[in-house]
């Protein structure tokens, strides 16, 4: 039996508990999640989304969803460690305490994480695969951006119109409340335009159809094609 004498093994465990001490406090600081910067200059999408409404979502509306998730995970490590997409399709698996909080809030950060990277100044026209499959499941794009407005106009106070994609590549429409997500269901999110008024209210006030239709305007088709490929190679998350 190997001996420990007392002193060496209280030596070791406050060594220990010095490294938990700091890597607990550093997690604390940071939190598991993180906000990334906005991939772009708040004004890069003007005039159909101007730099005010873009700051205010990303470093206001954005943060608060990332803080108040790690907030909820605060006390759950076990949880907090696992991949965002992950605690989405488990939240029947998350303590009733937080479920609603980790609901809107690991929503939120992963609505918002995908809607920063399908925009873009000049982001193109739907090519290829994506653009057969827009032609296949919504018979075009004038079709789909129809469709899409009129789901996005329905959505009665906050939430999101989104397209999911399925393993084979297909695609279909969804509108959901407040921050859920397809990913609560096991689905895969291709893209989707955000519709609670803060993503348009200081431009477009109660005009939401003509967000709607300016919003396409910013649309990044190529990174949304990159997410096509990934969702088909079942490389996407979130
Ligand atoms: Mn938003």
């Amino acid at each position: 039996m190997m001996h420990v004498d007392r002193r060496t093994f209280l030596k070791g465990a406050a060594a220990l508990s010095t490294i938990i001490v700091i890597e607990h406090s550093f997690a604390q600081a940071n939190g598991p999640f993180k906000l990334d910067p906005l991939p772009y200059p708040f004004n890069a999408l003007e005039p159909s989304i101007d730099a005010k409404t873009m700051e205010l979502h990303h470093d206001k509306h954005h943060a608060a969803y990332v803080n108040n998730l790690n907030a909820a995970l605060k006390d759950h490590p076990q949880i907090a460690a696992l991949p965002l997409s992950e605690i989405l399709a488990k939240l029947d698996e998350v303590p009733d305490s937080i479920r609603s909080a980790i609901r809107n809030n690991a929503g939120g950060h992963a609505n918002h994480t995908m809607f920063w990277q399908l925009m873009a100044k000049d982001g193109g026209e739907p090519e290829g695969d994506i653009k057969a499959a827009i032609d296949r499941d919504f018979g075009g794009l004038e079709k789909l951006k129809e469709l899409f407005n009129a789901a996005g106009l329905r959505v009665f106070g906050s939430g999101w119109v989104m397209v999911t994609v399925g393993k084979g590549g297909e695609l279909a429409l969804s509108a959901t409340p407040n921050q859920d997500t397809p990913l609560m269901q096991q689905k895969h999110v291709l893209f989707g335009n955000d519709v609670w008024e803060h993503a348009y209210y200081l431009s477009y006030q109660n005009r939401r159809a003509d967000y709607l239709k300016a919003w396409w305007n910013v649309v990044n088709w190529r990174a949304i094609s990159e997410r096509y490929e990934a969702a088909k190679a079942g490389h996407l998350t979130i």
